[in-house]
């Protein structure tokens, strides 16, 4: 091979690193393996191999949140992809740029009309392709060597320009054809915006901002996505106003930072932080997304007429709208601009609960929720991740007060049950700096499991709390039947199954508050993967999961309409 070619495989592999990534995940097959070893000779990347694809594509998803930055997912056809797809169409619903590779069939295959395993049994050789162009920004399928390097780099780009997943499909006997070396080139993130629109448009929220009596700022979950986390900050920092986080922004902006009030999420929001959002005279939500669940079922009092939406490309006025700007340089531009305003900030301090403490019971006290999650409270600190599943593990985690640094992960926009454990293992990969502190419960556990004994076999150090209540309580408050009730499993035990001979996971019950505080302080001294099972009440459940329940029942129970 001459200087400037090398094969398919390198070259994605040497593109893969140069964006930043030193891990991929992956589960073999045998349309990816010649793939994989094409990837295994580049030393500056890891293959972390997980127990399945759809944990394999969570993992890829927490990596991305470690990371700001990429992830890639490697898997074989069909039988892969396939499993990989929920995963992928999750990164889809959060704005994570998850690289998606499967391996696909010889390209004579096609050519020559042959039935093919691991295959639907059809002559179609592109269903795998055309079911992810739904949740990918870009899929593309490599059958001719002279193509993949634009195919490849095109599809990266695509990637992190949009913050969106990506799929490419190489041909099982195209991964080690000769194509060209990498050549120089960068690869941006989102492009600029246009400067008439971005100027007019920050002229206009300028004029209304300082018109306002009581403006407030809300964060939403785009802006960690779209880069504005800073800008977002400047903003904060220059302006002067109340702040207030959406649910799934959590942690986006520094919770110690005295004009924060708290979660906006309609009636089971941080007390006060609600009252003054809604009762602002103009309220501007930075990158914020207004769904059934972060609106508590529509409840919020959003009222259009008063908001300013700063969305990841364009600025919408109540009677306005402004394209082709973007949100972190709207937001820079806006902190140099406005002028400062505290009306509401000395509105939420004249209504602000103080949280009263709450005190522990004796060692014997049957465990709790809430006392579970002061224990938590305890244990955070600028270097934690709290990774919050699907189920009361939100209503509890979003109380949490989180110390400057310290970060918080949900997947509330899609909300697909046991994404937390492949999205632990991808996070502790990604940012091995800090210890994740995962909230899972039981009912979600069974779905991925088995990722457990990935996080062993690396090495990895979170600590999970595994919730077992019993059931799918968040279900039971929305909608109970016999189906919200599981099969109770020995979660603790799981962790020697998965040890096997050379293993390192720590693990135990949890019963009674000593057990608790005992537990924490083992887990948290070892020196490896540690889950804390605790058993709760199957009725146990935050006040909040009650009031959201009630509201997104009701929404999702209103009768059809008649025509
Ligand atoms: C379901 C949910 O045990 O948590 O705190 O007990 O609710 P809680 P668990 O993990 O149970 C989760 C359960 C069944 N949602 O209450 S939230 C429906 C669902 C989903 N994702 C997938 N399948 C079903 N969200 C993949
Ligand atoms: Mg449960």
């Amino acid at each position: 091979m001459s200087d400037n070619s090398t094969t398919v495989g390198s070259y994605l592999a040497s593109r893969l690193e140069e964006i930043g990534l030193k891990h991929y995940f992956a589960v073999p097959g045998d349309y990816n393996l010649v793939l994989l070893d094409r990837l295994l000779e580049n030393k500056n990347l890891e293959m972390i191999s997980c127990c399945n694809e759809l944990n394999a594509g969570y993992a890829a998803d927490g990596y991305c949140r470690a990371t700001g930055g990429a992830s890639a997912v490697f898997v074989t056809f069909s039988v892969g992809g396939l499993s990989l797809l929920n995963a992928v169409a999750g990164a889809y619903a959060e704005d994570l740029p998850i690289i998606a590779v499967s391996g696909g069939p010889n390209t004579n295959s096609e050519a020559e009309f042959e039935m093919l395993h691991h295959t639907l049994g059809l002559l179609d050789y592109d269903y795998q392709r055309d079911i992810f162009s739904k949740v990918t920004a870009e899929a593309v399928t490599i059958h001719d060597p002279r193509e993949a390097p634009t195919q490849i780099d095109h599809a990266i780009q695509t990637a992190l320009r949009f913050r969106k997943p990506v799929y490419i499909e190489i041909a099982c006997n195209i991964a080690d054809a000769v194509t060209s070396a990498p050549n120089a080139r960068s690869f941006g993130g989102p492009t600029a915006s246009d400067p008439k629109s971005l100027n007019a448009a920050v002229d206009r929220a300028v004029e209304l901002l300082n018109a306002a009596t009581k403006p407030v700022l809300v964060a939403g979950v785009k802006l960690r996505s779209f880069g504005a986390e800073a800008n977002f900050q400047k903003l904060a920092d220059a302006s002067g106003y109340a702040i207030a986080s959406m649910p799934n922004a959590k942690g986006f902006f520094n919770e110690q930072h005295p004009h924060y009030m708290g979660i906006y999420w309609g009636p089971v929001g941080t007390p006060g932080c609600g009252e003054i959002v809604d009762s602002s005279d103009l309220c501007l939500f930075a990158g914020g997304t207004f769904t059934d669940y972060t609106t508590t079922g529509h409840a919020a009092l959003i009222n259009p007429a008063k908001v300013i939406q700063a969305r990841p490309n364009s600025v919408v006025f109540p009677n306005q709208t402004f394209s082709n700007v973007k949100l972190t340089e709207f937001l820079e531009q806006l902190a140099q601009k406005l002028k400062p305003n505290d009306g509401s900030m000395i509105a939420y301090n004249r209504i602000k609960d103080e949280a009263t403490p709450l005190r522990p019971g004796t060692p014997e006290t049957e465990l709790s929720t809430r006392q579970l999650f002061s224990r938590i409270q305890q244990m955070l600190g600028p270097e934690s991740t709290v990774i919050a599943e699907t189920g009361d593990s939100w209503f509890n985690g979003m109380q949490l007060e989180l110390p400057e640094g310290a970060r918080f992960e949900v997947q509330m926009q899609y909300g697909s049950i046991g994404w937390s454990v492949g999205a632990t293992l991808g996070y502790s990969v990604g940012a091995p700096d800090r210890r994740p502190i995962a909230l899972i419960g039981d009912g979600s556990f069974q779905l991925t499991a088995q990722e457990v004994s990935t996080i062993i076999r690396y090495g990895l150090k979170p600590i999970i709390f595994l919730i077992n209540n019993g059931g799918y309580t968040i279900e039971v408050e929305i909608h109970d039947g016999p189906y919200n009730n599981i099969k109770n499993w020995n979660y603790a035990e799981l962790v020697h199954v998965f040890n096997a001979e050379d293993g390192n996971g720590f693990s135990c019950k949890a019963r009674n508050e000593g057990e608790l505080d005992e537990a924490i302080k083992q887990a948290t001294a070892h020196d490896g993967p540690a889950l804390i099972e605790v058993l709760i009440h199957r009725d146990d459940c935050s006040k909040n999961l009650l009031v959201w329940g009630g509201h997104v029942a009701k929404n999702n129970g209103r009768p059809p309409r008649s025509h």
